[in-house]
C-alpha cells in the first residue's frame, strides 16, 4: 500500500505536493485576461514540451524564457500552488498551462478572448510514460503492476481522472474559434509544420527562420540537456531521475515495447466503449 495521499477536489485527485485547497480556490477564482494562452492537457501529453513553445511563440523566439526561468514558473499551471507566487512576474501576453477538465476552468476564462491548445496524446502512450512517472515521483503513489495500473487508468481511478472524460469534455466546448486542437504525434512528427499551426491561431507572424530555431530548442534532445526544463533544479528525493528521466523517450508508439496483445484489446475496447457516442473520431488507430 501507498503511503502517498491525494488531494480530492471536485471528483478529481490530484498530489499535494503541488496542489492545497486553497490553489484549486485560487484557481476557480483567478483573472483570466484576453491575451492569456492555455495548454491544456491530460497529465503526460506534452505539458512540458509545451511550456517550452508557448513562451518562444510569444516572444518571437527570444530565449531568454526558457534559459532563464523554470518550466513551472514562465508557464506556470493554474491548478498548483506555486501560480499565486509568480503571478505578478508574468509578462502579458501570459502562458499557462493546465490539466484541468473543462467543467473545472474559472469563470472567468468563459468570460474572457483567452486561447486554449489542447495537445491530445495515444492513451497507450499516456498510460506508459505515466507509469514510469510514478515510478520516479515521490510526491506519486506506487503505481503497483503495469497491469494494475492499466485498470487504475482506464477507471479513472488516476490523476485528473478519466482520460476519456478529459477528452470528452474538451472536445465539447463552447470555445469557438478560441481553441484549438493538436496532437502530440503530429509535434513529433513535423515539429515546425506543428509550430507554424500554433503560431498562425495564436496570431504570431513569425518567420521560417524563427519556427526552424523554436524547433531546435524545443526538441527532445535540446530540452533534455536545458536544467530550466528536464526538472534536473527538482531535488532527487521528489524527482529520481535514476528510476526513470522525466523527459524519458518522447516518441510516439512506445506502447508497443510494452503492451501485450491482450493488454492491448482491452484497453483499445474499453477506450472505444467509453466513446461510442461520440461524434468524433481519435486521431490516431488504436490497433
Ligand atoms: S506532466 O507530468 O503531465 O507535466 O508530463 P507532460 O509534460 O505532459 O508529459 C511528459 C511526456 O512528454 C514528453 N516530452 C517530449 N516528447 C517529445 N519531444 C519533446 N520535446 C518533449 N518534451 C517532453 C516526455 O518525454 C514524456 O513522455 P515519455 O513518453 O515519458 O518520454
Amino acid at each position: 500500500m501507498s503511503s502517498v495521499e491525494y488531494i480530492h477536489y471536485r471528483g478529481i485527485d490530484m498530489p499535494t505536493e503541488a496542489h492545497t485547497m486553497e490553489s484549486l480556490e485560487y484557481a476557480q477564482n483567478f483573472s483570466v485576461e484576453d491575451t492569456d494562452v492555455f495548454s491544456v492537457t491530460y497529465p503526460k501529453s506534452g505539458t512540458a514540451w509545451m511550456q517550452e513553445i508557448l513562451p518562444l511563440l510569444l516572444n518571437d523566439g527570444d530565449l531568454t524564457p526558457i534559459q532563464t526561468i523554470p518550466n513551472w514558473d514562465r508557464a506556470p499551471w493554474l491548478e498548483e500552488k506555486r501560480l499565486a507566487v509568480v503571478v505578478d512576474q508574468l509578462k502579458s501576453p501570459r502562458a499557462l498551462v493546465t490539466h484541468f477538465p473543462y467543467r473545472l476552468m474559472p469563470h472567468s476564462f468563459h468570460a474572457s478572448k483567452a486561447k486554449v491548445i489542447y495537445v491530445m496524446r495515444n492513451p497507450m502512450d499516456v498510460m506508459v510514460s505515466s507509469y514510469y512517472f510514478h515510478q520516479m515521483a515521490a510526491f506519486l503513489q506506487d503505481p503497483g503492476t503495469f497491469e494494475e495500473f492499466m485498470d487504475k487508468f482506464l477507471e479513472g481511478r488516476v490523476l485528473f481522472g478519466k482520460w476519456t472524460d478529459h477528452v470528452k469534455g474538451w472536445r465539447h466546448t463552447d470555445l469557438g474559434d478560441r481553441i484549438m486542437y493538436i496532437t502530440y504525434e503530429e509535434m513529433v512528427q513535423d515539429l515546425p509544420a506543428a509550430l507554424r499551426r500554433m503560431s498562425d491561431f495564436l496570431g504570431r507572424k513569425l518567420s521560417d527562420e524563427v519556427i526552424q530555431k523554436i524547433a531546435e530548442h524545443c526538441s527532445f534532445k535540446t530540452m533534455k540537456t536545458n536544467n530550466m526544463s528536464n526538472f534536473s533544479l527538482v531535488p532527487k528525493i521528489y524527482m529520481d531521475s535514476d528510476k526513470s528521466p522525466f523527459l524519458r523517450k518522447g516518441v510516439a508508439g512506445d506502447w508497443k515495447n510494452h503492451f501485450s496483445s491482450e493488454q492491448q484489446a482491452k484497453f483499445t475496447s474499453v477506450i472505444r466503449k467509453d466513446l461510442e457516442k461520440e461524434s468524433f473520431s481519435l486521431p490516431w488507430s488504436l490497433d
